[in-house]
């Protein structure tokens, strides 16, 4: 009777906490970044300036401020306001580009009164990419990064400081043959640690011709730090682009991920994969188990066919890479995405196509992008998919072997889009890509960052929004109120323990 009692309370309790208006789970919208735009090649008659897109979710104006709190000449000072659906493009100085192995002051600082979602396009003449921006509360102090190699010019790491007096110590990867990099008037090699202090809007810029992949960064606060290449051909093709995406803190990595193949390609991709622990056992569906130590990888191709299941025995990054284009019928350029593991997919996600870098260039379609968004979801999902609120299109979605997951792609026009689910518990993955005459863009679209894998989790009341793995299953489903989620499955054992 006692215990009925009890049981009706934590009940009322769950269904109470349920209905209280929830902040969002951590994922790549926040309401503070700090970012910045590493060094790319300015091959023709100009420099480029960069581009900074922000977007939201919410339907009440967001006003954003953009500055650039250590940079003068010129300052950036913007204050505008964006709404669901809606993209801004700011335009910032090509002064602000990093250039060379050193640190210097182009942090660039974005603040909105509510959440937003920022992407940040590199872009010069043939040579551009795009990043998924990350918010100052998705940041971490442990992180490894990927480049692709051998590169055509420089690897390079960017780390932009979020407090005074960070400790930087970049740790350089041993193990892929003879590395360098000159900073501040010393060379480092393989294996060699750099230590530093950065201040809030500091930046920090490494070089080398050798592979970065897998660098080192610890630090005493939390940095953002950006990964990829100046420009690089990627495989056998001649075409070389700029690569960068906005690295994952080590503590936000996964252990399960679906690859989806770049559309109209027949020569398949490249990924690299990067452990943090060792013996980390990554299995890659029909291939034998790669076993990685803490800061290896490994680079693996999947052919142009195919979506691969990819599960790994603790947190893996791991990064896919666009080939340079080999014939003239598939037109395509490097770029670097970074592949969300499935626990931190989301299921909304607004962004935006980049524009071209050479309008002056006509009208013709090759200076166009063609925009492929790519999309992989659940198959008893697919039907409350939406794209700009509307239906999703009909579109020939692919089996992933092993997965409940189907995977497709779907031609987008320019401007702004948003790709959501009906039902907020129905996460998916989003990438887009998108190719020009000599130039290419590709980003995912959107992701959660949740702490995830701790090995201290301890279990802690359901909070929704609160982005907390509440009952340590390496799941932040906790937010979401479902009678699976509040009374039973996994959660169970926690009411349980409430209530004895
Ligand atoms: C969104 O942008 C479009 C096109 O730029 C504009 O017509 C529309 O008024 C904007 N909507 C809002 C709510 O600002
Ligand atoms: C991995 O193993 C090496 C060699 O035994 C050790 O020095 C290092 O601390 C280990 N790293 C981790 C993350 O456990
Ligand atoms: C491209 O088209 C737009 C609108 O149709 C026109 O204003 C512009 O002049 C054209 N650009 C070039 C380079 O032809
Ligand atoms: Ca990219």
């Amino acid at each position: 009777m006692e215990l009925i009692f009890k049981w009706l309370l934590v009940v009322l309790a769950i269904k109470q906490v349920c209905t209280a208006s929830a902040p969002t789970p951590p994922d790549n919208k926040g309401t503070e970044f700090i970012l910045m735009f590493m060094e790319n090649v300015a091959t023709a008659d100009k420099q480029f300036d960069l581009e900074l897109y922000c977007t939201t979710q919410q339907t009440t104006p967001v006003t954003v401020h953009v500055t650039t709190p250590l940079w003068n000449n010129p300052r950036v000072d913007e204050t505008f306001t964006v709404i669901d659906g809606n993209v801004t493009k700011i335009i910032i100085s090509a002064s602000l580009r990093m250039t060379g192995s050193g640190v210097d002051t182009k942090g660039i600082h974005v603040s909105a009164d509510a959440e937003v979602a920022c992407y940040g396009a590199n872009k010069e003449t043939t040579s551009n990419d795009v990043y998924l921006g990350l918010p100052v509360d998705a940041l971490g102090m442990d992180y490894y990064t990927v480049s692709h190699s051998p590169p055509e010019n420089m690897a390079e790491i960017g780390i932009a400081g979020t407090e005074d007096g960070t400790t930087v110590s970049i740790t350089l990867p041993a193990g892929h043959g003879p590395l360098s990099v000159t900073f501040q008037g010393k060379t480092y090699h393989e294996g060699e640690t750099i230590s530093v202090t950065l201040d809030r809007f500091k930046t920090l810029q490494l070089q080398s011709k050798g592979d970065l992949t897998g660098t080192h960064i610890v630090t005493s606060k939390p940095v953002a730090v950006f990964s990829g290449n100046i420009k690089t051909n990627v495989g056998t093709g001649t075409f070389s682009d700029h690569l960068v995406e906005q690295m994952v803190p080590a503590d936000r990595w996964g252990k399960e991920f679906v690859t989806a193949p770049i559309p109209g390609r027949t020569v398949g991709d490249v990924f690299r994969v990067v452990a943090k622990a060792n013996g980390t056992v990554v299995s890659i569906t029909g291939r034998p188990p790669i076993t990685l130590n803490a800061g290896e990888s490994r680079e693996f191709e999947i052919p142009s066919d195919q979506y691969a299941h990819i599960t790994s025995t603790e947190p893996v990054m791991i990064a896919q890479f666009v080939k340079s284009q080999l014939t003239s019928a598939e037109p395509a350029d490097p770029s670097m995405i970074l592949v969300p593991p499935l626990e931190q997919f989301g299921s909304d996600y607004t962004f935006t196509t980049p524009e071209y870098s050479r309008p002056d260039y006509g009208n013709a379609s090759i200076y166009r992008y063609q925009n492929e968004f790519m999309i992989v979801a659940k198959k008893s999902d697919i039907g409350g998919l939406l794209l700009d609120g509307k239906p999703f299109p009909q579109s020939t979605w692919k089996d992933i072997p092993g997965t409940n997951l189907v995977g497709t792609y779907l031609t987008l026009p320019h401007g702004p889009h948003t790709v959501r689910h009906s039902d907020p518990l129905s996460t998916f993955g989003g990438y887009l890509y998108g190719h020009a005459y000599r130039e290419s863009y590709g980003f995912p679209t959107g992701m959660r960052t949740a702490l995830i894998y701790s090995s201290n989790c301890k279990p802690t009341p359901t909070v929704p929004g609160d982005g907390i793995d509440n009952d340590c299953d390496n799941k932040i489903d906790e937010e979401l109120c479902t009678p699976d989620n509040n009374m039973n499955g996994k959660s169970y054992a926690i009411w349980q323990s409430i209530i004895t």
